[in-house]
């Protein structure tokens, strides 16, 4: 569940009063927001992991309410490699920690809270967790993230200034002594109910007010210039409204931060962004392989199957976002053997299908180009290069691109990528086959971004049009690709 975060980093032309709701699809009007280096790279990572892993796991809680013993705290076998070495398999470039959930218990031996691993049995109170994870990510080669709940049910002082204080302290000391960090996870949850130090009551803070994020953003940047930020509004990585996996089939990585007060705003926004949006979000699709984001033993048979997850794959991923899925490791400080199973049969299934693309060494024209000849050849759109690729003449809005196969081929996913670096353009399109000597529509979509994948019923052809309807700039691809899947897939 989450309630409010009010948007902290309104873009800048946002405040020249750009309604937020404004669209512009089929607009001729170029959007000039691009992403930064750090954002293409966070997003060419496709596929993170989050490890709920904490308090709860131990009292079989989703939050805790903050008066929960430390010494209940006590996982026996520990095995962080286990959990990395397990997401590594599955494909997980980065890896975030719940370092800190709302029941306030930390991972780390913080300095300025008894409510954490040093008080728990726990290596005799001489653990630290965040350590093993951190080091344990560096060992494998995955990047470390951490989760700080911005809401803390134990601390007395929530809801003051002083709190937040408390918070800042925290934050700078997970991010100057466990190496390099790559995101921050600032959850959207706060203000309520709770122990509060003994004061058992409800405390409600105004979400427009209450937290400095600008101030703990300028934090985390200082201290990890590497990191991204996620938050309900960014400022690099955004929530994409709902817990359960999937952006918008409609998915603009732009959007208007100015609107974004998260409880109170559009979670539908959050799903679609807007073609003139004022800043680049990177999407991130969040959603646990399991009922909850902790670990319950009821819930071991209840494990998402693998055609479920290469389901969520196509809605995340395939959309133009990145896929964040949650792996909870249970008491015994492992990752379970159903959870393991599953994943390891979702990446065979996506490493079959997306093994062998079946467009390459095809040929590629533009069919009528109508200003000037393209600034770069539509042969780019199939080679394995996907830095490299071909854009329209400047002043087109739409584009017909021709590719003929090597040979008759037989597929039923189509992808398609934009270069994002140059920003995100195309707001329709259609593909085509050659089939029954004509011209047959197979797939229509709307935005394609950084990654767009289409699933169809199984085509034969060997040519194919690409037509792009509209687009809020000259049109540009950088990867074209057709594949067959798995027939472990399940169906459309
Ligand atoms: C939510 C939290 O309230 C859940 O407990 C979980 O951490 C999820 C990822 O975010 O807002």
């Amino acid at each position: 569940m989450r309630i409010g975060v009010i948007s902290f980093f309104a873009a800048p032309l946002a405040l020249l009063g750009v309604s937020v709701f404004s669209t512009r699809i089929g607009s001729s009007h170029p959007n000039n927001v691009l992403p930064s280096k750090k954002q293409v790279e966070y997003q060419r990572m496709e596929l993170i992991g989050f490890f709920h892993f904490n308090m709860n796991t131990f009292t079989g809680k989703e939050w805790g309410y903050g008066d929960e013993d430390p010494k209940l705290f006590n996982p026996k076998q520990l095995d962080i490699e286990q959990w990395v070495r397990v997401a590594k398999e599955a494909g997980m470039k980065e890896l975030i920690l719940t370092a800190k959930h709302h029941d306030g218990f930390c991972l780390w031996p913080s300095a300025y809270t008894e409510n954490s691993i040093k008080s728990s049995p726990y290596k005799n109170g001489k653990g630290d967790i965040v350590r093993e994870f951190s080091d344990a990510c560096r060992k494998f080669g995955v990047k470390p993230g951490l989760y700080l709940s911005p809401w803390d049910r134990n601390n007395g002082t929530y809801g003051t200034p002083a709190y937040i204080e408390f918070y800042k302290n925290q934050l700078r000391e997970l991010l100057t002594h466990y190496g390099e960090i790559y995101e921050v996870w600032l959850d959207g949850a706060n203000g309520g109910d709770g122990f509060y130090g003994g004061a058992r009551e409800t405390r409600t803070i105004d979400r427009r007010t209450y937290y400095p994020w600008k101030e703990f953003a300028d934090i985390v940047y200082r201290l990890q210039p590497k990191a991204s930020i996620f938050s309900d509004a960014g400022p690099d990585v955004r929530w994409i409204g709902n817990e359960k996996g999937f952006a918008g089939e409609t998915f603009w990585s732009t959007i208007n931060t100015d609107s974004l007060v998260i409880g109170e705003s559009d979670q539908r926004y959050l799903n679609t962004g807007e073609p003139g949006g004022r800043a680049w979000l990177v999407g991130v699709c969040d959603v646990s392989i399991r009922p909850g984001w902790f670990y319950h033993e009821n819930e071991d048979t209840l494990v998402k199957a693998p055609q479920e997850l290469v389901d969520l794959y196509y809605k995340s991923v395939g959309r133009n976002a990145v896929l964040l899925l949650n792996i909870p490791p249970g008491p015994d400080g492992r990752i379970h053997e159903n959870d393991i199973r599953s994943l390891k049969e979702f990446r065979s299934i996506l490493d079959e299908t997306f093994g062998k693309n079946l467009a390459e060494s095809g040929k590629a024209a533009e069919l009528n180009p109508r200003s000037r000849p393209p600034r770069y050849s539509p042969d780019y759109i199939l080679d394995r290069d996907n830095g490299t690729y071909w854009e329209a003449g400047a002043d087109q809005r739409s584009a017909e691109l021709e590719i003929a196969l090597n040979g008759v081929k037989e597929f039923d996913r189509i992808m398609l990528q934009e270069p994002v670096r140059i920003g995100q353009r195309i707001s329709r399109f259609d593909i085509q086959a050659f089939r029954n000597n004509g011209w047959e529509s197979i797939a229509r979509g709307t935005t394609v971004g950084y990654k767009r994948i289409l699933r169809t019923s199984s085509v034969r052809t060997d040519k194919l049009r690409i037509l792009i309807k509209e687009a809020n700039d000259s049109p540009a691809i950088s990867t074209f690709a057709l594949f067959k899947a798995s027939r472990r897939e399940p169906g459309m």
